[in-house]
């Protein structure tokens, strides 16, 4: 009997028509459940899961569940979960305990529900579950062959962690495949962003000055694909390099300071806060459209936005008007939050598909490595990166040369000169 507490058990057919549409587009993992289904990597290992319960993570769950493991899931964010997909997991027999606007008590519940199955590998988005363990449950570690984690925050505090000599057992860092950080920051934000202003305003991007404050990878993501709707593409920068990147690749750069008076779309992709403040929020033209997909609801400066208003009316969902009190409205899009998140569905599926094929293999390194592997953080190899890409290529139906013989002897000559 699976053991589990979501929203509302009756949603399952609602998710599993959510969970069959994702497998249609995520080829990849698709790949590994036929070929695990018969080798049976994950058998005996019992997974402890923490992550974003969303159609994709569904389709994670269950290759993973078809690679013979066992698996108790969480989400890894009180807002993330769709209950009709928890209800479809449930419904089929997976441990999972995870509903939508769950309170921070109740998320470190879902948690512990988890870790009651003594887990022999964890995968984490955000390391909570395996902060969990070493912070409560530090014994359950003896148990724990690997770990794994999905991004860049998680990996970063999980470094500093094994530098402190604290990591009680071996972690994976998935994000620092290239299958996973490049095409997730660049062509999941990308595509996303665009989105969630599409989805929150139904505005015309075509011929519109689009500024995009940051061109990191996500800035860059965001700078193509409004390029590509027809806008007009401003880059706002700090830095010399990333800003002549943006000139190079054929978009306007300038500062904040006179992007704010002619932009008539702004998002902030920097990671820093204050990137648009009062000063800017005054030059803006009647009808601007201002939001983020940086770092939390920093980057705009609402409060500056609020105090400049003297009206704020919500008009559509995730989409506030505020009236200056210079008569101009200046648009804000949910409340600065995450835009591709709040107003739209997160990455793509076909995005997840890489990032997750990449947790999915992670898992089996762990379990094959058994009881070897160092206390430390370890990255994803050269050879899993390109087999996932291999993979991934292949279902884009493009095809790619190989070197011959001569040609790789001769990129390793070096007595030829040039
Ligand atoms: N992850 N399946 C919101 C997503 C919140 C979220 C977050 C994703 C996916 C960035 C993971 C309202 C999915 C997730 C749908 C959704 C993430 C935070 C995914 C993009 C990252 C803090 N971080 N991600 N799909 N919420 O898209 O698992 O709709």
């Amino acid at each position: 009997m699976a053991n589990f507490k979501v929203k509302d058990i009756t949603l399952a057919d609602s998710g599993r028509r959510k969970i069959q549409w994702a497998e249609s587009r995520m080829p990849v993992l698709m790949a590994f459940r036929q070929k695990f289904s018969k080798t049976k990597p994950l058998s005996g290992m019992k997974v402890a899961g923490c992550l974003h319960v969303t159609k994709e993570t569904a389709v994670l769950i269950e290759t993973i569940v078809a690679a013979g493991a066992q698996v108790s899931w969480s989400g890894c964010n009180p807002l993330s979960t769709q209950d009709d997909v928890a209800a479809a997991l449930a419904d089929t027999g997976i441990s999972i305990y995870a509903w939508h606007g769950q309170s921070v008590e109740e998320f470190y519940w879902c948690i512990d529900k988890t870790l009651e199955f003594k887990p022999t590998l964890t995968l984490d988005d955000g390391a909570d579950l395996i902060f969990r363990v070493h912070s409560e449950q530090p014994k359950l570690a003896k148990g724990i062959l690997g770990g794994t984690e999905e991004t860049t925050t998680g990996v970063h505090r999980l470094r500093a962690m094994a530098d402190a000599g604290k990591l009680l057992y071996p972690v994976m860092a998935v994000n620092d495949a290239e299958t996973k950080w490049d095409f997730d920051n660049v062509y999941g934000t990308g595509q996303s962003s665009i989105d969630g202003i599409i989805r929150a305003t139904s505005v015309l991007l075509a011929g519109k000055n689009f500024v995009v404050a940051g061109y990191g990878h996500c800035g860059k993501g965001c700078a193509l694909r409004a390029r590509g709707m027809g806008a007009n593409v401003i880059v706002t920068e700090v830095d010399p390099i990333a800003a002549l990147k943006a000139t190079l690749e054929g978009f306007q750069v300038m500062t904040m300071d006179k992007a704010a008076a002619i932009g008539d779309i702004f998002i902030t992709a920097t990671g820093v806060k204050d990137v648009i403040v009062k000063r800017h929020f005054g030059k803006m033209k009647d009808g601007a459209i201002v939001c983020n997909t940086g770092h939390y609801d920093c980057e705009i400066n609402i409060k500056d936005l609020y105090k400049l208003s003297k009206k704020v009316t919500e008009i559509r969902p995730n989409n506030e008007e505020c009236r200056l009190k210079n008569g101009h409205r200046v648009y804000l899009l949910a409340k600065g939050r995450l835009v591709n998140l709040a107003a739209a569905e997160g990455h793509p599926s076909e995005v997840m598909d890489m990032s997750f094929a990449n947790q999915l293999l992670a898992l089996v390194f762990m379990a094959k490595q058994g009881k070897k592997l160092d206390k430390k953080v370890f990255v994803v190899s050269k050879e899993q990166d390109q087999e996932i890409a291999g993979m991934k290529l292949k279902t884009t139906g493009a095809a790619i040369d190989k070197l011959t013989a001569e040609q790789l002897a001769y990129i390793n000559d070096y007595s030829a000169g040039t």
